[in-house]
């Protein structure tokens, strides 16, 4: 489902795009050929992404063939002291965990195409981080547990599982991204990635992941996504 077909958007969501190419104080033709450097272009393009509710400065052009999304304005960047994921619900164990307990656990690594519904794609992508079927284990899933929500320190993305899916060895509580540590714009400093699925699947700052007796629909799938997300490729 393309997200940037009109009839999908949120309400309003034309208009905020023209509010947010009035906030750089250009045209859209004037963006494609502006003289920006690189990477001041790519600062930009990620600052104006944290104040675009609608992810439409994915609309815009960026050399590294991501486009930086956020469903809210501002989001708080967590470091090392911050940050922290915590594991309830239908769980034997609840866990919380700190960057350095998820660095000190086996480390996996998952190379695959990035696919946003949008239509951009970014080739070979690699991601390294906790598996997420190592977390279950650790806190141990308990009777009646069948699906996984997941919550975002922005406040307000929201996805979702099945445990089924989340047991895939291609799932990942990503810590690195590209080879570096996830940075802010892109989720950082840990988000979800769930490689066989269309990207929008794969949380940015993720902060909780609650173990539910069924499917919650997530942010986008409350706004008519697939609740599987499911690449064509993914066998
Ligand atoms: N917290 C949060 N996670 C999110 C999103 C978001 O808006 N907020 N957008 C999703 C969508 S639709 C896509 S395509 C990817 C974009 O990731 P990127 O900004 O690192 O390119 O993040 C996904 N995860
Ligand atoms: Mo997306």
């Amino acid at each position: 489902m393309p997200e940037n077909d009109p009839e999908n958007m949120p309400d309003g969501a034309p208009v905020a795009r023209r509010t947010l190419l009035g906030m750089l104080g250009v045209g859209a033709a004037g963006l494609i050929t502006a003289p920006y450097l690189q990477a001041g272009w790519e600062g930009l393009l990620a600052k104006a992404s944290q104040n675009d509710p609608t992810g439409l400065t994915g609309l815009l052009p960026n050399p590294g063939g991501f486009r930086y999304y956020s469903v809210v304005r501002s989001v708080p960047r967590k470091d090392e002291t911050e940050y922290e994921l915590k594991i309830d619900g239908l769980v034997d164990r609840p866990r919380t965990y700190t960057l350095a307990n998820l660095r000190a656990l086996p480390q996996a690594r998952v190379v695959h195409d990035v696919h946003c519904t949008d239509g951009w794609r970014v080739e070979k992508v690699p991601f390294d981080g906790v598996k997420l079927s190592d977390l279950l284990d650790d806190a141990g899933v308990g009777t009646g547990g069948k699906a996984l929500r997941f919550t975002c320190f922005d406040g307000a993305y929201t996805e979702s599982l099945t445990l089924e899916q989340a047991r895939r060895s291609d799932v990942l509580v990503a810590l690195r991204m590209q080879d570096a540590p996830i940075t802010h714009e892109h989720g950082g400093p840990v988000r979800l990635y769930v490689a066989p699925m269309y990207f929008y699947k794969s949380a940015k700052w993720l902060s909780g992941i609650s173990i539910t007796s069924r499917v919650v629909p997530g942010y986008w799938e409350e706004r008519g996504y697939d609740v599987d997300g499911w690449l064509d490729d993914r066998h």
